[in-house]
């Protein structure tokens, strides 16, 4: 088994905080993002989304989406459990990540990849050269300010994103605020239930993955 990492990006980041809460080491290779390592003909080959984290698996398959290489990992080491110990906890807590997924983190791509220099081309991930459009920068950084709000009010009677447990919903909760840093989206202060929830998240040593 080996995974497709790249120290830049926030995907691969939420595999290897996922890991650290399992205590889990897999073998990395390192994709260059900034170099176009994710577009050569081998690694297109592995993944045709030309994106990181991948999971390649020891018969060869490639696991190319983040929860679903959470849910494998979760599958080999259920302890400690990070997707949901019943049924329903599990329904929720997907529910909770595809919102955090839709609401949070294509609304900071947007923002960060319709207005930072370099991106001019790389509009979305993949393999498709896109265009920027300002006006999408300017949606996503509207979108991003409407998700922390929610956030913060999902936070207010919650300890954690989906009830009393540290789950795989903080790890990717968490990644949003980090990555909305690097876009210059800060969540304001005055959202404070959040702001209570990140210094507890942020301050496990998994989050220095
Ligand atoms: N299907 C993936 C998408 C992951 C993704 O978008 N990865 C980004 C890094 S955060 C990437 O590989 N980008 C390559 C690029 O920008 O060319 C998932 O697991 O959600």
């Amino acid at each position: 088994m080996k995974l497709y990492d790249s120290p830049t990006a926030p995907s691969p980041r939420r595999v290897r905080i996922f890991l650290a809460e399992k205590g889990v080491t897999i073998p990395t290779v390192q994709v260059d993002l900034r170099a176009g390592e994710q577009f050569t003909p081998s690694f297109r080959a592995l993944n045709p989304q030309c994106t990181v984290p991948v999971l390649e698996l020891d018969s060869g398959a490639a696991v190319t989406d983040i929860i679903a290489i959470c849910r494998y990992i979760e599958e080999l080491h259920p302890e400690p459990v990070l997707m949901g110990r019943t049924p329903e906890q599990r329904a929720l807590i997907d529910c909770w990540v595809r919102r955090i997924e839709w609401d949070g983190i294509s609304a900071i791509a947007e923002a960060f990849r319709n207005s930072t220099p370099g991106l001019e081309q790389r509009a979305l991930p993949g393999p498709l050269p896109l265009a920027q459009i300002p006006a999408l920068a300017e949606r996503g950084r509207l979108r991003a300010a409407h998700y922390f709000e929610w956030l913060d009010a999902q936070l207010a009677d919650h300890a954690f994103v989906c009830g009393p447990e540290f789950t795989v919903a903080d790890i990717s909760a968490l990644v949003t605020v980090d990555f909305a840093r690097r876009a210059k989206l800060d969540p304001p202060d005055h959202l404070r239930h959040l702001k209570r929830w990140y210094g507890e998240v942020a301050s496990r040593p998994s989050a220095k993955a």
